[in-house]
C-alpha cells in the first residue's frame, strides 16, 4: 500500500490496484470546497495512474458523507461545484465504487449515486433530506435517483426527507450490495476487487434504465405528487420544485434535466425559506450548548420521581418511561394514583390502537412504572419532577416533603409554567438542587423543554437537566425566571395584540385565518379553544392586581368565560363545536358579544388586512422577545427562535421570530413599532435592544455567535 498526499481532508492510498479515496472532514464529512477539490484531484490522479484499476470512495469516522456543507450556503459558491464533482466521478473511465457506512445524506448520497457501484453496511442511513432545509437535491439526485429506483421511490425519499436503512436502500435499488460485516474498508475493497475480477466496467447512472422502465407508473407517481404535495407541505416552496425536477428526469435528456435541477436548486437556495430552515437547523444544535453544559458534568439520572398524576404529570411520566427510565409517581390518595396510572395507560393504548406501539412495548414501559401515596417512595430517586396544581402554597408544601425524603444530591424540579422558582427553591434547605423543567402539553409529544434556571441552582444541576432532555429526546432551551419564562411570556403578548385587533374591528376568524396563512398550524383563538379558555382566564385574574394601569385591557374573552364557554371541552368558545367536533365553526353569537364589547368600550370598529394582522402580532412577539433577550431570560435570540418553533407552532421555515425579524429588517420592525406606539405608547414601546441594534446597524443574528 502506498499513500499519496492530497488536500488534507481527502487522502488517497493505493491498495493493490484499487485507489482508496478517504474523506476525513470531521464532524460529518460535509462536502466543503476542500473536500470537493480533493475529490476531483483524486479522480484525476486515478485516471492518470496506470497502476489504478478502480477507485473506492469511503468516509472516515462515523459517517460516509452528511451532504453539502450547509455553512457555505448563502456565501459566494467556490468551484468546483458539487454537481460538477459528481459528473467528474460518473465520467471517470475507471470503475468508481462508493462504500457507505453511517450517514449518506443529501449531496453525500448524490455523490454515491454518481459512482458506478455502491455497497452499504449495516447501520448506514441513506436519504435526500434537502427538503427539510428548503432545498432540493441539487447535485444530480433528482435525475439519478429516479433512473435507479423509479419516480415513486425517489419522490418519497425527496419529499419526506426520511432516512432509509441499508437493507431498504438495497431493496429499493439505491445500493447494489450489502456488506456482511461492519468493516467498511474491507467490504468496499472486496467488492471492488470482485468487480475487477468480473471485468465489470464503468456504469454511469445517467444511462441507467431500471427506474425508467415502467413509464406509466412513473407518470402516475409524478401526477399524484403534483396533486397531493401542495396540501401536504402547506406553505413550503421546495417540494413542488422537487416534483418538477423529477418530472424532468422522466421527460428530458439527462443533461437538460440536470440544467433544470440546477435552476430550481438556485431558486430554492435564494428563498427566505432556505435561510429560515437552515437557521433552525443550526439553532437547534446551538441551544444544547448552554454554558453550564460546558462548565459542569451531569449527575447520573437512573430513577425518576413524578409528583402529580394529572394530564401533565402523566404525560411527563410517559416521556420518561419512553426513555427507558423507571418512574415512581406520587399522588395524594389511591384514587388519584389510579387515575394517574389510567392516564398513562390511555396514552399507550392510543399508540397501540394506531399501530405505533407493540403491546409488548406497552407492557415493558408499564413494568417500569410504580406509584405510591407516600413521599418516602422517592427516597432513592435521582430526579423528581413536581407537576401539581399551579399554586405557590401547594408547590411549597410538595417541596417541603421532597426536601425531607429525597437523598442528598437528588435534583428537585418543578414543572411550573409561571411561578417564581427562586421562591420555591428558597423554601427548601437545598436551593442549589432546585430547577424548573417546563414541559409542554402533551408532554410525551411536544419537543420543547424549557430549562428554567433559578439564581441559586448549581451548574451541574443545569448540565444534568440538559443531559436529561437529551435522554428524553426533547429540545432543551435555557430560560431565566420571570412570569411565563420565554414561551408563555411571548404567548401572552401575542394574545394581547390579537385581542386589541379583535376589539378594534377584526374577527377572531379572520385573525386565525391570517396566522394560519402565515404558517401557524392554528390561529390564536383556535389555540385558546383547544387549551381551554379557563386557563388564560385564571392567568388574567392572577395578573389583574399587578397589571400596570397604563395597559389596555380587552374583556371579550372574559365575557365568553363568564358564560362557561371554555372552548372545545365545553362545546363553545370562540368557535362552536357540534357534538364533540374538533374543528369549530364561526359563531355569530360570539361576533355579537364582540360587537357589544366594542360599543361598551366606545370603539368604532375598522377593518384590517390579513397582512396588517400578521405584522401587528409579529411585531408584538419580536418586541417582547427582544426584551426577553435583553433581560437575559433567553441566552440569545436563537434560543427564542427554537422555543417558539418547538413549543408554539411558529413556522419553522420562517426560522423563528428573531430570524424573521432580521429578514424583515430591524429598521422596518422599529419603524412599525414607532407607528403603532402612536396608537398605544405603552404596549408598543420599542424594546431598547431593537433601538440599540438599529442604531449600530446590527441585527439579532449578530448576538447569536453562529454562522446562520
Ligand atoms: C445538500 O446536500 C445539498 C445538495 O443536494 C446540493 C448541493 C449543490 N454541513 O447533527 P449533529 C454539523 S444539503 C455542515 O449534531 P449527529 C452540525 O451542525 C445537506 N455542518 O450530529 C454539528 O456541528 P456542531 C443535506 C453539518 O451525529 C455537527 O455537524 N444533508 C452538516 O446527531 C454534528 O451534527 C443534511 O441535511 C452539514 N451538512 O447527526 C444532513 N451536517 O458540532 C444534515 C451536520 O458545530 N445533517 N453538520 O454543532 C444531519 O442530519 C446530521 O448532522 C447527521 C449526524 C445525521 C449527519
Amino acid at each position: 500500500m502506498t499513500s499519496v498526499p492530497s488536500a488534507s481532508v481527502v487522502s488517497r492510498s493505493l491498495h493493490g490496484n484499487v485507489l482508496v479515496v478517504s474523506i476525513d472532514h470531521p464532524p460529518v464529512n460535509a462536502l466543503s470546497v476542500d473536500v470537493r477539490r480533493g475529490l476531483v484531484e483524486a479522480i484525476d490522479a486515478a485516471e492518470n495512474d496506470a497502476a489504478v484499476a478502480a477507485v473506492l470512495i469511503v468516509g472516515a469516522g462515523r459517517n460516509f458523507i452528511a451532504g453539502a456543507d450547509i455553512r457555505e450556503f448563502g456565501k459566494p459558491p467556490l468551484p468546483p461545484l458539487l454537481p460538477m464533482v459528481c459528473n467528474r466521478i460518473e465520467n471517470c473511465t475507471k470503475p468508481v465504487v462508493a462504500a457507505i457506512h453511517g450517514a449518506a445524506l443529501g449531496g453525500g448520497l448524490e455523490l454515491a449515486l454518481a459512482a458506478h457501484y455502491r455497497i452499504a453496511v449495516r447501520g448506514a442511513k441513506l436519504g435526500l433530506p434537502e427538503v427539510q432545509l428548503g432545498l432540493l437535491p441539487g447535485a444530480g439526485g433528482t435525475q439519478r435517483a429516479p433512473r435507479l429506483i423509479g419516480a415513486a421511490g425517489a419522490l418519497d425519499l425527496m419529499l419526506s426527507g426520511r432516512h432509509a436503512r441499508a437493507e431498504e436502500a438495497r431493496s429499493l435499488g439505491l445500493v447494489d450490495r450489502l456488506g456482511a460485516t461492519d468493516d467498511i474498508l474491507g467490504e468496499g475493497l472486496a467488492y471492488a476487487r470482485e468487480l475487477l475480477a468480473a471485468k465489470a466496467g464503468v456504469r454511469p447512472t445517467r444511462a441507467a434504465v431500471a427506474g425508467l422502465a415502467d413509464a406509466d407508473a412513473n407518470r402516475a407517481a409524478v401526477a399524484a405528487a403534483r396533486k397531493d404535495t401542495p396540501a401536504r407541505t402547506r406553505g413550503l416552496f421546495s417540494p413542488m420544485k422537487i416534483v418538477d425536477a423529477v418530472d424532468a428526469a422522466l421527460t428530458l435528456p439527462f443533461d437538460e434535466g440536470l440544467a433544470l435541477e440546477r435552476k430550481l436548486f438556485l431558486e430554492c437556495l435564494d428563498s427566505p425559506q432556505r435561510a429560515g430552515l437552515i437557521h433552525a437547523f443550526f439553532a437547534e444544535r446551538e441551544v444544547v450548548k448552554a454554558p453550564e453544559t460546558q462548565s459542569a458534568s451531569a449527575r447520573p439520572i437512573a430513577r425518576v420521581g413524578i409528583v402529580g398524576g394529572g394530564t401533565m404529570g402523566a404525560g411527563i411520566a410517559v416521556a420518561v418511561l419512553d426513555a427507558g427510565l423507571p418512574v415512581t409517581m406520587i399522588e395524594r390518595d389511591d384514587a388519584a394514583l389510579a387515575r394517574g396510572r389510567a392516564h398513562i395507560e390511555r396514552v399507550y393504548d392510543g399508540l397501540v390502537a394506531k399501530g405505533r406501539m407493540k403491546p409488548e412495548a406497552k407492557d415493558a414501559a408499564l413494568a417500569r412504572f410504580a406509584g405510591s401515596t407516600a413521599y418516602d417512595a422517592l427516597a432513592n430517586v435521582d430526579l423528581v419532577i413536581e407537576a401539581v396544581f399551579e399554586d405557590m402554597a401547594v408547590k411549597k408544601a410538595v417541596f417541603a416533603e421532597l426536601d425531607r425524603v429525597c437523598r442528598p444530591g437528588a435534583i428537585l424540579a418543578t414543572n411550573t409554567s409561571y411561578l417564581d422558582i427562586d421562591d420555591i427553591a428558597s423554601g427548601t434547605s437545598r436551593p442549589a438542587d432546585v430547577i424548573g423543567l417546563h414541559f409542554f402539553s402533551p408532554a410525551n409529544v411536544m419537543k420543547l423543554l424549557e430549562i428554567v434556571v433559578p439564581s441559586r441552582v448549581a451548574a451541574d444541576v443545569v448540565a444534568t437537566s440538559f443531559a436529561f432532555a437529551k435522554q428524553l429526546r426533547k429540545v432543551p432551551v435555557r430560560a431565566g425566571v420571570c412570569d411565563g419564562f420565554i414561551g408563555n411570556r411571548l404567548l401572552a403578548v401575542y394574545r394581547t395584540a390579537a385581542d386589541y385587533l379583535l376589539e378594534d374591528g377584526a374577527s377572531p376568524y379572520q385573525i386565525d385565518r391570517a396566522m394560519r396563512a402565515f404558517g401557524y398550524p392554528m390561529g390564536p383563538y383556535q389555540v385558546v379553544d383547544l387549551a381551554g379558555g379557563d386557563i388564560g382566564w385564571a392567568a388574567r385574574k392572577r395578573r389583574a392586581p399587578t397589571r400596570d394601569a397604563r395597559m389596555r385591557y380587552v374583556e371579550i374573552a372574559d365575557r365568553l368565560c363568564e358564560r362557561g364557554w371554555f372552548g372545545q371541552k365545553t362545546g363553545r368558545g370562540f368557535y362552536r363545536y357540534e357534538q364533540g367536533a374538533r374543528v369549530g365553526t364561526p359563531d355569530p353569537e360570539v361576533e355579537a358579544i364582540i360587537e357589544s364589547e366594542r360599543l361598551r368600550a366606545g370603539i368604532a370598529p375598522r377593518s384590517f388586512t390579513d397582512d396588517e394582522i400578521v405584522r401587528r402580532l409579529m411585531c408584538a412577539v419580536i418586541n417582547e422577545a427582544a426584551n426577553v433577550v435583553r433581560e437575559g431570560i433567553a441566552l440569545r435570540p436563537l434560543d427564542v427562535d427554537v422555543a417558539l418553533i418547538y413549543g408554539y407552532g411558529f413556522p419553522r421555515y420562517r426560522g423563528g421570530p428573531m430570524k424573521y425579524a432580521d429578514m424583515l429588517g430591524l429598521p422596518n420592525v422599529l419603524a412599525e413599532l414607532e407607528r403603532l406606539s402612536e396608537e398605544d405608547a405603552f404596549f408598543w414601546k420599542p424594546s431598547p435592544l431593537i433601538v440599540e441594534l438599529v442604531q449600530r446597524g446590527a441585527d439579532f443574528a449578530s448576538m447569536n455567535g453562529t454562522a446562520s
